[in-house]
């Protein structure tokens, strides 16, 4: 997407150092020794906490699937680097990165795959399938994510539509697989809010695999960026694994949405080095396709090989990171032990409004509803009281 003046000349190049959203390399260098550092800080906590998250469900203390993202840190880290706290982003299970990045704690994440009563779900739904929005500047900025695929689409249309009715300076980023983009969902809402200006970024992290499905048979499209044109919005492409330039393509877009350009859509190259979760032990993956992204393309090697030729950043410096992300990774792994789990009476508490909202069914006035049904008996639901006795659950009502 370079600059072209009129007559179709390539413009003057700008002084180094001058950002411009349409002029590749323009954000990246404008970053500082420390935020370079930072960045490597990012990819190498959502590294290590992913592989204590491995041992945890060895152990079966994780509960339910594991998902990583080995291989793909550089594309959540980097993207979601080029947001501000005020912006709203809207991350998929291959994005504990981002939501690092956006202020999601390590203590937080592993409360939630180990289902603790005092994680943010409470127990109730595993992995980083947690959020933290409302005004600027009061909240981190991450939407809980759904599962259904290609869905959080739309629902950021809505999120970054409301930005623009009321004139706020926020904009939002969603991401998407490559296996999303073949669901409706994503046709509507990427054009929905292409219409509509939305202050919006989608990103799709091309990982070459939707579960089994390799990217050849989810589309015939050359590039998925090269959908850009029929929503008649830009759209770039960008070397997933290489941090900065995932870094750089997303603080451009970013910075469009923010004048008013509307939507940009981002394709991320990168790979897909474990199965979709823990389970899945890869048979449909080609011999020596894994092993041979680890060697050549792992963007936490490539990082550190750029770091300290290009940047003159010593290995030791990074050995001092490393030491520090085990640190605040064990001491996360010892609050997140030591917490307790659910009571399981808590179950319904904060699932249903109380008082219902909506009256009961006509052929349930009068009765127990199939809601108040599964309710405690004390007083009400949502209010567990560990001294309450259990054994009267049934109350004088009911019996
Ligand atoms: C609409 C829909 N269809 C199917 C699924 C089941 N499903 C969950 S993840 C997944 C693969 C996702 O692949 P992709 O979008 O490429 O993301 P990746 O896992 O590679 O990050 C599928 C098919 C779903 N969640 N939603
Ligand atoms: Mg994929």
């Amino acid at each position: 997407m370079a600059t072209r003046a009129k007559g179709g000349r390539a413009a003057p190049a700008r002084p180094a150092g001058t950002f411009d959203p349409e002029t590749p390399g323009s954000a990246a260098a404008l970053l500082t020794r420390e935020q370079k550092l930072e960045l490597y800080y990012w990819m190498r906590l959502t590294r290590t906490l992913e592989e204590r998250l491995v041992a945890l469900y060895r152990q079966t203390k994780v509960v339910g699937g594991l998902f990583r993202s080995l291989g793909q840190e550089a594309d959540a880290v980097g993207s979601c680097y080029a947001l501000e706290q005020r912006d709203v982003m809207s991350p998929l299970i291959r994005n504990l990165g981002a939501m690092l990045v956006k202020g999601a704690t390590p203590v937080e994440v592993l409360k939630q795959y180990m289902a603790k009563g005092d994680s943010p779900t409470r127990g109730r739904e595993l992995n980083i399938h947690f959020g933290d929005i409302g005004e600027a500047g009061e909240t981190r900025g991450f939407l809980g994510q759904i599962s259904p695929l290609g869905d959080m689409v739309p629902v950021m249309a809505g999120v970054t539509l409301s930005f623009r009715m009321r004139g706020e300076d926020r904009v939002g980023l969603v991401y998407v697989g490559d296996g999303a983009t073949s669901t409706g969902a994503f046709h509507e809402g990427i054009n929905f809010a292409a219409v509509q200006r939305c202050p919006l970024v989608v990103v799709i992290e091309n990982n070459g695999y939707a579960y089994s499905t390799p990217t050849s048979r989810q589309t015939l499209a050359k590039r998925f960026v090269d959908k850009a044109a029929g929503y008649g919005i830009p759209g770039e492409q960008a070397d997933g694994n290489d941090v900065l330039a995932t870094y750089d393509v997303t603080k451009r877009a970013v910075a469009r949405a923010r004048r008013g350009g509307g939507v940009s859509l981002i394709e991320l190259m990168t790979y897909r080095r474990k199965g979709h979760a823990e389970h899945d032990n890869q048979s449909y993956v080609p011999a020596g396709e894994i092993e041979r992204w680890a060697a050549e393309n792992d963007p936490l090697d490539r990082y550190v090989r750029r770091l300290t030729t290009e940047m003159a950043v010593e290995a030791t410096e990074l050995a001092a990171i490393d030491a520090r992300v085990t640190q605040e990774v064990d001491e996360a792994t010892d609050v997140a032990e030591a917490s307790a789990f659910p009571e399981a009476l808590d179950a319904l508490t904060g699932v249903y409004a109380e008082p219902p909202a909506a009256s009961p069914l006509w052929f349930r006035e009068g009765g127990r509803g199939g809601v108040t049904a599964s309710e405690r008996a004390t007083d009400g639901w949502g209010v567990y009281k560990p001294d309450a006795k259990t054994e009267s659950r049934v109350s004088q009502e009911d019996a």
